[in-house]
């Protein structure tokens, strides 16, 4: 947990005290009654999002309301008001409230079970920025403030540049019967630019690793962490597996280099390729979605692989932070109401706001009842599976080709692979001779999360893994054919209430129009309704369930993206579509502008499937420290709310020096007496972990809300740890010698990527006047200045090049001095430097 986590933690303790106050009834806290509102108050708007992009800066179109954080509002008597956002991510706090002159302190906190995986975010001194998670607000004569402050998962971080990853799954047999060539590639990465088809018009993917390194294989999984890149074995008709067979998970480094054996997973495979003839592989016919592997998924943290086992139907983790590893759990996916739970097909697995969710299907094999086909997501905690979505799947679909328009071809079908099938899969149309292969039988095979936690689900056609694009598998049939997919993207809204509304129920829209979707059947609901294929750009969809069942989705980002059939103009091609996540608009729009092709039509599976999962690039996310500087009127050592004499600091020079004393950065506070260091976008980014000392400079500041005006050299700096909130205090140790405006606080940055530490502080007041006066050192603001122990620079040498070697760091023996030199609260005031050094552990 970060520092950022532990500042929460404090704020959450910090509550239950009061809480705990109130409940003995003590005066400090009141809550209704008993005091009289402020008159002439505004009305407080206190509102949280979530937000993308760390930058400090509110994004009014992509930012999603926070509901569920704590807020808390404090008068300067003590009183305080709390609340918990609402939908809209707002605590609105109006006039009558039990509060008392017009000056109140804000502080939000996320509260369980949020806490697992958001903090705050990043804030700002520019304009539009997001406020610190404390900040003061002034009510008096009736005006409105609003206070904006931001979330963020440092796990949703992402580049501009990011690019996407995605599995290439090859024929192990030319269609002329000679062999493919083995470096043909497994694994490729490209431009989420790149639209049209490549190398036509746009660059073709880079090649990461070859199919006689891996052989086929679906399952991906970024590590941010360690620079590489999860992938696992995949069992598809006309295929082969790697070298490592059936259950295994091989990593490639992001950096170059050949790929490696991380795990295998016991038991995932049975079946052999067919030995004989890989151009019918007849043995493997009802091996797809019931043999190798299924999702993997990296949880958040880094630390644990999942992978769902097709064979076994469990979940198997690995310590993921090895260059390989044995499997750790094996906890079988318990079945939900399936008509048979043999007919329990999970397969997807996703990591997702510290949750892991895991997908999958009701087959409907055994019974061969449309209307048994049902999909199901579950959380798994590590220890329970819930069930959180359920679904039918014998809703009306689009065709999967307009041109056979029969009943099981614009609607999922049960499973099914019997040879005595085979005719019905086949013979489509009028033609005698062989039609494509189309049956569509559901796999959810990926999930992805929108900004608002919505899922979207992508189910793959697993019939083109079974026909794929070859030879008849039956005895006495040799006729060539090849499968259409008839996947599918659908969206599961994250509902208002809690929970998910299926696309087209309760809030979630259906997007289908006849002028969106392709023209399919009317009666067809979708939330993305362009998963068509439109070659000739008439507005009717020749393909009109195009998707191929991987999605993913990067948060910076207003487009999903998804495996996709023929997704830019030519025919028999695979590659990827763009769909926007707030209308549904998809590759069937404006082709090609929204699609990406690059897998075919030659030596590949053309129409039948021939990707795997997608990933894309995730970056480790910066971390931040501030933020504020300010008058501590009545040097107590604490941010108090009353702002007559306890003002912001403007202007104070901020530099941030490394662990060698060298200054990294420079800031001065903005008018609200904030600073910050690091966040996205920032010059100087630091580092996890490491050691700087923020210096304030106060002898630069505008003192004009000061009362009295006094000049900023005047100021010393205030108690230091003072009360138990880190939040609330002041980080400097007085200086007993040299320039006493300018002070020193030592700070470990954040450990983790995305941590954010706004609790480094500087508080300073005006000593009372010197008696008897003096114009020399030393100041009047060490009664008994103890020597020094390294000498600080000099009074009003020039700021910017000072060096450790004068801030007091080690930092007990400054306090020690300290300690020695306080004349009230010396022995509170170690006690409180001793906790502080506690909790930095
Ligand atoms: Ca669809
Ligand atoms: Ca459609
Ligand atoms: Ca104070
Ligand atoms: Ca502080």
């Amino acid at each position: 947990m970060t520092r950022g986590g532990r500042r929460t933690s404090g704020r959450f303790r910090l509550t239950r005290a009061a809480a705990a106050a109130l409940l003995l009834g003590g005066s400090a806290i009141t809550v209704t009654g008993g005091t009289a509102a402020a008159a002439g108050d505004g009305t407080l708007t206190v509102q949280v999002l979530r937000d993308f992009f760390g930058t400090g800066i509110v994004n009014a179109t992509m930012d999603t309301p926070q509901p569920g954080m704590s807020v808390l509002v404090t008068d300067p008597a003590g009183h305080q008001v709390r609340g918990r956002t609402d939908a809209a991510g707002k605590v609105v706090v109006d006039p009558s409230a039990p509060l008392a002159g017009g000056r109140y302190r804000v502080d939000v906190s996320v509260p369980d079970p949020y806490r697992a995986y958001l903090r705050a975010a990043p804030a700002s001194t520019e304009k539009n920025h997001f406020d610190s998670f404390t900040t003061f607000v002034d009510l008096r004569e009736s005006k409105d403030v609003s206070v904006i402050t931001g979330v963020w998962n440092p796990a949703d971080h992402t580049l501009p540049d990011a690019r996407y990853y995605v599995p290439v799954q090859s024929p192990a047999v030319n269609s002329d019967g000679s062999a493919p060539d083995p470096n043909s590639r497994a694994l490729v990465a490209f431009d989420r630019t790149f639209r049209g088809t490549c190398p036509a018009d746009s660059a073709c993917p880079t090649v990461l690793n070859t199919q006689a390194q891996v052989g086929t294989t679906w399952g991906l999984a970024y590590d941010k962490y360690r620079e590489r890149i999860f992938q696992s074995a995949f069992a598809k008709r006309f295929t082969t597996y790697g070298p490592e067979g059936g259950g295994a998970i091989y990593t490639t480094p992001l950096g170059g280099g050949a790929p490696q054996l991380f795990a295998k997973v016991p038991d995932a495979a049975v079946t052999e390729h067919g030995a004989v003839d890989l151009r019918k592989d007849e043995h493997f016919v009802d091996v797809p979605g019931k043999e190798s592997l299924g999702g993997i998924a990296l949880t958040e943290d880094g630390k644990t692989l999942y992978a769902v086992s097709l064979a076994t139907r469990s979940l198997v983790s690995f310590d993921a932070t090895g260059a390989t590893a044995e499997p750790d759990r094996t906890v079988p996916i318990p079945a939900p109401e399936c008509a048979v739970p043999n007919d329990w097909r999970p397969f997807a697995v996703a990591a997702h706001d510290a949750k892991l969710y895991v997908g999958g299907i009701c087959s409907a094999e055994s019974t061969k009842r449309r209307e048994d086909l049902k999909a199901v997501v579950y959380t798994y905690d590590g220890t329970k599976f819930t069930p959180v979505l359920e679904h039918r799947l014998d809703y009306l679909r689009g065709y999967v080709i307009a041109g056979y328009q029969e009943e099981d071809t614009d609607h999922w079908n049960p499973w099914d692979t019997s040879f005595s099938s085979w005719d019905k899969f086949t013979h489509h149309g009028p033609s005698p001779a062989p039609g494509p292969g189309i049956n569509p039988q559901p796999e959810l095979a990926s999930m992805a999360f929108t900004r608002d936690g919505s899922m979207i689900l992508g189910f793959r056609d697993r019939f083109m893994d079974v026909f794929g694009s070859g030879i008849d598998p039956r005895p006495d049939h040799n006729e060539a054919s090849t499968g259409m997919s008839g996947g599918d993207i659908t969206m599961a809204c994250a509902a208002p209430g809690g929970g998910y509304d299926w696309e087209g129920t309760g809030a979630c829209p259906n997007h289908g129009k006849p002028e969106t979707n392709g023209n399919e059947t009317p009666g067809v609901v979708e939330y993305f309704p362009g998963d068509f294929f439109d070659p000739s750009r008439s507005g009717n969809g020749l393909h009109q369930e195009s998707a191929q069942g991987s999605v993913a989705y990067i948060p910076q980002q207003q487009w999903a993206i998804s495996t996709q059939m023929d997704p830019a103009q030519n025919v028999s091609s695979d590659g990827v579509g763009y769909y926007d996540v707030s209308t549904g608009i998809g590759p069937g729009q404006d082709n090609p502008k929204h699609g990406y092709a690059f897998v075919g039509p030659a030596n590949s599976f053309g129409k039948a499937g021939g990707l795997g999962d997608i990933a894309y690039q995730a970056a480790n996310a910066p971390i931040q420290i501030g933020n504020l500087v300010w008058f501590d009127g009545d040097h107590n050592g604490i941010q108090d709310p009353n702002r007559t004499d306890e003002v912001p600091l403007a202007k104070a020079t901020v530099n941030l020096l490394d662990a060698d004393g060298k200054k990294v950065a420079s800031t001065q506070t903005d008018k609200a007496g904030e600073y910050y260091f690091g966040g996205v976008g920032a010059e100087y980014q630091l580092k996890p972990g490491e050691k700087y000392t923020v210096q304030f400079d106060v002898c630069t500041a505008a003192t004009d809300n000061v009362p009295g005006t006094p000049p900023a050299t005047d100021l010393r700096f205030t108690l230091p740890t003072a009360g138990p909130d880190r939040a609330h205090d002041s980080n400097v140790v007085p200086p007993a010698t040299g320039r006493l405006c300018n002070g020193y606080a030592p700070v470990t940055a954040p450990a983790q990527a995305g941590g954010v530490d706004h609790t480094i502080d500087a508080g300073v007041y005006l000593p009372p006047p010197p008696s008897p006066p003096t114009s020399s050192a030393p100041p009047a603001t060490s009664p008994n200045p103890a020597p020094p122990a390294a000498q600080p620079p000099a009074p009003g040498a020039a700021t910017g090049t000072d060096s450790l070697a004068s801030t007091g760091i080690p930092l007990l023996p400054m306090l020690l001095i300290l300690g020695g030199a306080l004349v009230v609260g010396g022995t509170a005031f170690l006690v409180a430097s001793r906790r502080k050094r506690f909790r930095q552990e």
